[in-house]
């Protein structure tokens, strides 16, 4: 494949653009067409997104939030002192400061993420208010097996997997993500994980498709973006932002239809798009609890506890290793 074409306004080339541009030409050859939901998060995308946790109809972040303020002590009761805290994807470490306040004598949190400007924001914060704790940044794909700092070999470790971020993988892809952070955290891990629950579709698509439009802003951005970055030629005007559960699946599928029959260039390559015709953008799986426990007993983690809401919107679970 011939390497993707320099648009005239790109200004700067980074090793990330040459898998962007890779992904998006692959997503976008294919009889149904795809493109993959880790490419939200370029700096507009992450700004959206925090509006979309504030929207009245997306409950996932403030009941998560809610539920490890009300349990922080219970899920960190087991860390010993000389312990370490792993976050995968840790973003800005919001949630992770609520179990940071009951861990005044926790010795190490290391933070994983691919936003190295994220990871030396919430350091600098975290230093501030944490003054004894080392914080380690680790600037990668958390899904790539993870080698830690060797001083850290032989310490107890707890892995935080908030966000409900393990929803945009397929059950055998989370699975096998769930083995990745085992070896990460071995010997004798844990692991806290953040799973939303199945509930009633209504609920659930109003959450990924509010009235304010901040989602369908947030679906749409994935083309704006790849118009700046690889030269494209969408018309935001002609996709539409589609949100749909699939009970079969047990899944939220975000979607952008084309309104009409047309043509969009992307690193000088020709997509045809028939009116009507679907991208699809994300998935955002959804488990009942006993789903879930499942699923962890068979990558050989123990289910040990389970903590939700009063409504029931909302899971997280602690992890052993056996
Ligand atoms: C960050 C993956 C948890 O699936 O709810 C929110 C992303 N997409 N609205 C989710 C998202 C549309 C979110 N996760």
């Amino acid at each position: 494949m011939p390497g993707p074409r320099v648009g005239e306004r790109q200004q700067q080339r980074s090793a990330g653009d040459d898998e962007f541009a890779a992904a998006i030409l692959d997503g976008l050859s294919r009889p149904h067409k795809t493109l993959p939901c880790r490419f939200f998060y370029d700096a507009r995308g992450s700004e959206l997104f925090e509006e979309i946790t504030r929207l009245p109809e997306y409950y996932p972040t403030r009941t998560e939030m809610a539920i490890l303020e009300q349990n922080a002590g219970e899920m960190t009761r087991t860390i010993p002192k000389d312990g370490v805290l792993v976050e995968f994807g840790s973003g800005s470490s919001r949630k992770t400061e609520i179990l940071l306040r009951q861990l005044p004598q926790l010795s190490t949190y290391v933070m994983i993420d691919v936003s190295s400007t994220a990871l030396h924001e919430a350091k600098t914060r975290l230093a501030a208010r944490f003054p004894f704790l080392e914080v380690l940044p680790i600037a990668g794909d958390f899904s790539r097996p993870i080698t830690l700092p060797a001083h850290l070999a032989k310490r107890h470790k707890t892995g935080f997997f908030p966000g409900s971020t393990i929803g945009n993988l397929t059950p055998s892809e989370a699975a096998n993500l769930l083995r990745v952070f085992q070896d990460a955290l071995s010997p004798g891990g844990r692991l806290i994980v953040g799973v939303d629950l199945k509930k009633d579709a209504r609920t659930l698509v109003r959450a990924y498709d509010d009235a304010a439009g901040v989602t369908a802003a947030f679906n749409l951005n994935l083309l704006a973006r790849i118009n700046r970055e690889l030269g494209g030629t969408f018309d935001l005007t002609a996709f539409k932002h589609k949100a749909i559960y699939n009970p079969r699946e047990g899944r939220i599928e975000m979607h952008l239809q084309s309104v009409n029959d047309q043509v969009a260039t992307v690193c000088g390559r020709r997509f045809r798009f028939g009116a009507g015709e679907q991208i699809h953008t994300e998935n955002s799986y959804k488990y009942t609890l006993g789903e879930f426990e499942a699923l962890a007993r068979s990558t050989n983690w123990l289910p040990q506890s389970v903590w939700t809401d009063r409504d029931s919107l909302f899971s997280v679970h602690e992890l052993v290793s056996r």
